[in-house]
């Protein structure tokens, strides 16, 4: 069964704009909004209005009622971190250096400065991936990933102090991992692509990241096709999300997450970003994860060292529309941007 309605809150107001007649994101005043676009899909056709906040809470309807519900009910911490303002995600990648000609202990001691660093920087979580899940990237066994990353987590859990994600697909990664004290699983194919990741994420009781992505890394660029993607992401996320019920991991356990650039032409990617509001629907934090992406070198034709200030929009982007998480590389940046944003954003 199709999602019939979908409510995509646009209209940001600052907190002190007003009481009571706005839609409020996951109980969050810096996440109001004064109107709201109404989509409703019916096969190929969709239609699509837009509404003031005060309308939409005026008349209840049928089925725009669990939705907005979703879209207020307030969102549980996550790894005991409160979601009373945009975090920070740290990307630290932990794929061997071909300057350290393999060196496991130079590898893993690089990726745990580097961790620390990023703590210091100001991120409140940490993400760790040795899986190269870029597009046309070739798959590592879960062996190798593991001695990648376990090492790390391990170091970073006792000399950091904010909580670490794994970045995998691997049911047996997660599982080490969360041994290792990763408190988060991140995984771009939604437990999708180990057929024992879904039984092994409801076992391990963490929160999970469930990623969009269209086909898989080695191929997904090649001829990404939707119908509507925002719609179309959305109604993958949400199937996702009942399976996830289906296996024993609560809503209240998820994140949803667009998966930007995964399977995406750069017109999809813009259309997700111009849209992001509209997955709070599915009742769950979201995150954004844009830093230093191909479609900002599409835009402008810069290489990925040169991405930082269109990451820093698209972030800004993803804050105006209250999402939870932002993804990054650049956290000092990021957390700079984001103090201004909300400096501004909370009068
Ligand atoms: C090319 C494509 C280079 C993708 C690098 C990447 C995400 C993620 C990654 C994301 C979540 C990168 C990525 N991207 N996990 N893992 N969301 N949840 O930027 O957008 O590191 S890999």
């Amino acid at each position: 069964m199709k999602t019939p309605f979908y409510i995509r809150p646009t209209g940001r107001l600052a907190p002190a704009a007003g009481e009571g007649r706005v839609i409020s994101v996951g109980g969050r005043r810096e996440a109001s909004y004064a109107a709201a676009e109404i989509v409703e899909r019916n096969g190929t056709s969709v239609r699509r209005r837009l509404v003031t906040a005060a309308e939409l809470l005026a008349t209840p309807h049928a089925g725009l009622e669990p939705v907005l519900q979703r879209i207020a009910a307030p969102r549980a911490a996550i790894a005991d971190i409160p979601l009373a303002r945009t975090l920070v995600m740290g990307i630290v990648n932990v794929t061997p250096d071909s300057f350290s000609d393999g060196g496991r202990y130079l590898d893993s001691a690089a990726a745990v400065a580097h961790a620390l660093q990023l703590e210091a920087e100001g991120a409140d979580i940490l993400d760790i991936g040795g899986e190269s899940t870029r597009p046309g990237a070739d798959p590592v066994g879960a062996d190798e990933e593991c001695r990648r990353v376990l090492p790390v987590i391990e170091a970073v859990v006792k000399q950091g102090g904010v909580p670490v994600s794994i970045d995998t697909r691997k049911a047996e990664v997660m599982r080490r991992a969360a041994d290792a004290g990763a408190r988060i699983i991140n995984d771009v194919s939604a437990l999708t692509h180990d057929t024992g990741s879904l039984d092994a994420a409801a076992k391990i009781e963490l929160p999970v990241i469930l990623m969009h992505a269209q086909g898989d890394p080695r191929t997904m660029q090649d001829h990404p096709r939707y119908d509507d993607v925002v719609l179309d992401v959305y109604d993958w996320l949400d199937a996702r999300i009942a399976a996830c019920e289906r296996a024993g991991i609560a809503r209240e356990r998820l994140i949803v997450d667009p998966g930007i650039g995964f399977g995406k032409t750069l017109a999809h990617n813009l259309a997700l970003l111009a849209s992001l509001s509209i997955f709070h629907g599915l009742g769950c934090p979201v995150l954004l994860g844009a830093s230093r992406k191909s479609f900002i070198g599409k835009l402008l034709g810069v290489p990925p060292a040169e991405r930082l200030p269109g990451s820093l929009a698209a972030a800004l982007a993803g804050v105006d529309q209250g999402v939870q998480i932002v993804r990054v590389h650049d956290v000092a940046a990021t957390c700079q941007a984001l103090a201004v944003w909300s400096g501004a954003a909370s009068i």
